[in-house]
């Protein structure tokens, strides 16, 4: 009669499937002619909770270098996000552009 001592232990060949980590998403404020700069402050300070400072130092490399980091976070957020700050601007007039990109 079989025993539990006769258990064939064999090893495992099923490998855990691995979870991917999701992917993060930078948004990208963009540089225009019209925005005025305290505008910008503002749509970042509101949107982005970010700090006077922050939000005048992000202001100022997106019109100095053309574009500038604002956030890194999950896709949804940054879509959302930028939309929010997108329509701020549309509603006001300016044509502020936000842009999200998969980072590298
Ligand atoms: N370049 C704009 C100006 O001189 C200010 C500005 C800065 C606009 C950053 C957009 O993403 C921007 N009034």
């Amino acid at each position: 009669m079989p025993t539990k001592d006769d258990t064939i232990l064999l090893p495992r060949t099923k490998t855990k499937p691995k979870l991917e980590r999701p992917k993060l998403y930078k948004v990208i404020l963009v540089n225009d002619d019209y925005t005025p700069r305290e505008f910008v402050v503002m749509v970042l300070k509101a949107v982005f909770r970010m700090t006077e400072e922050t939000s005048y130092r992000v202001m100022l490399t997106a019109h100095r270098m053309g574009t500038a980091v604002v956030v890194v976070c999950a896709r949804d957020i940054a879509e959302t996000k930028a939309k929010e700050a997108i329509d701020l601007a549309k509603e006001a007039g300016y044509p502020l552009m936000f842009t999200t990109e998969p980072e590298e």
